[in-house]
């Protein structure tokens, strides 16, 4: 009786120990699904990684802002940290100098004055940047939010919907492109990174084909 019982709850032990043990197997396949999951969460995580990369490569660039793939154009650069004032004419459709030299890792104070009759850019890229920049402000001119000879700035202050940010954000001297209405001026102080190959043009409609544009050499 006892020894039927102790046996009984052997088995029930052995059963429970089954149990158990079965109760392992599950939750340890379940762990196992999780597993799985944690397999899936890396690609996951790569997946994110590689939509945060954007940030990354804008953190390695040291190029805060939004543009994302942009390539590194450099940035905005510290007034105490200016080596080089570089003296810039506007006319219509040319700039002068007609050239830039800088060297590797400068920075330069830009001072833009627009001695032309019209509206025009002076903005630092890559030649890709730049034709990109020309679709934007073509549709910037067909918006009304820029004219042959200004800024239509109520115009600018109303394009700010979802699609029209980057158009307006494109423009401004923390990103190195300013517009200059005629008579006006504009300052940028830029630091160029150690080697690129860029441009300052101006992308208002119809200005860089006409050649106003011209080779940013960084020596
Ligand atoms: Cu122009």
């Amino acid at each position: 009786m006892t020894t039927s019982k102790k046996t009984s709850s052997r088995a029930a032990c052995a059963l429970l120990a089954a149990v158990l043990g079965m109760g392992t197997t599950p939750a340890w396949s379940g762990a196992g699904q999780p597993g799985h999951g944690h397999d899936a969460a890396p690609a996951q995580g790569h997946m994110m990684g590689g939509q945060g990369m954007p940030g990354q490569m804008m953190g390695t660039q040291g190029m805060p802002g939004h543009h994302g793939a942009a390539p590194a154009i450099g940035g905005p650069g510290k007034a105490a940290d200016v080596t080089r004032t570089i003296d810039i004419t506007m006319q219509d459709n040319f700039y002068e100098p007609a050239e830039i030299a800088v060297k590797a890792g400068e920075t330069v104070h830009f001072k833009i004055v627009n001695k032309g009759t019209l509206l025009h850019e002076f903005g630092l890229g890559t030649a890709a940047m730049h034709a990109a920049h020309q679709k934007e402000m073509m549709v910037m001119m067909e918006h009304g939010m820029i004219e042959a000879d200004r800024v239509n700035h109520e115009r600018m202050k109303m394009s700010h919907g979802p699609g029209q940010m980057a158009m307006s954000h494109s423009h401004g001297a923390d990103q190195g492109s300013v517009l200059v209405e005629p008579g006006k001026s504009a300052e940028i102080i830029w630091k160029f990174p150690k080697e690129a190959t860029l441009e300052f043009a101006c992308n208002v409609p119809g200005h860089y084909e006409s050649g106003m544009m011209g080779p940013i050499r960084i020596k």
